[in-house]
């Protein structure tokens, strides 16, 4: 009797099991570029080639999220903070994925001032001046893109994209991304570069299903 009932159990884990994988599905896709590279703040003319790339983030690069919602996630947030630097008159990297809750030091390691800001709604800050081996941190509580400039340098930018789950992935944007193994549900694919050109697209994603979306910065 009791083998029975083991081997019953077994049956029906070893069912669960094959329904799990038979409804995971998958959203997978493209970024393409468009526009102008540089979007400074209304109070800056930017002049001339505004070095993209700069910084330890190739240019080029591309963070996609994938954010629920439907439901609520919770993402994995360390103690230990994220670091973008001031280096070069760059912020290094330039492009940064963070989770809700995560903490991010802004150190500077050149040898002039710099006046770390952001007017972003998810979380607008204003760090002031502070010299070389100085650094400031910001708690991140709210998920969106927060774009990253210097007071004292209009050709300093950077962005971070503040995500409320842990599906995301940073790449060129030469190369598609891929997410598999989603459960069936209602997404955002939120994709977004160093220099805050942006995409985004809703997805209904039913069980067992693929879905190719492509998507264009602007
Ligand atoms: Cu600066």
């Amino acid at each position: 009797m009791q083998t029975l009932i083991t081997t019953i159990v077994l049956l029906v884990v070893a069912l669960l099991m094959d329904a799990e994988k038979l409804s995971a599905a998958e959203i997978r896709g493209n970024v393409a570029l468009r526009g102008v590279e540089t979007k400074a703040p209304a109070r800056y003319v930017v002049r001339g080639q505004n070095p993209a790339g700069s910084g330890t983030t190739a240019s080029g690069m591309v963070a996609v999220a994938v954010e629920p919602l439907d439901s609520r996630r919770t993402p994995v947030v360390t103690d230990t903070p994220y670091v973008m630097a001031q280096e070069n008159t760059s912020f290094a990297p330039n492009l940064l994925v963070v989770p809700v809750g995560a903490r991010v030091t802004f150190p500077n390691r050149d040898a002039i001032f710099h006046n770390v800001f952001s007017y972003s709604p998810p979380r607008s800050f204003d760090l002031g001046r502070y010299p070389k081996g100085e650094t400031r941190t910001v708690r991140f509580e709210e998920s969106g893109i927060v774009r990253i400039f210097c007071e004292i340098h209009a050709s300093m930018y950077a962005t971070i994209l503040v995500v409320p789950w842990d599906r995301y992935q940073l790449l060129n944007s030469q190369d598609g991304f891929s997410f598999p193994d989603l459960p069936a549900g209602q997404y955002r694919v939120v994709a977004v570069d160093a220099s805050g050109r942006r995409a985004k697209s809703d997805i209904d994603l039913k069980n067992g299903q693929i879905i190719n979306v492509s998507l264009t910065l602007e």
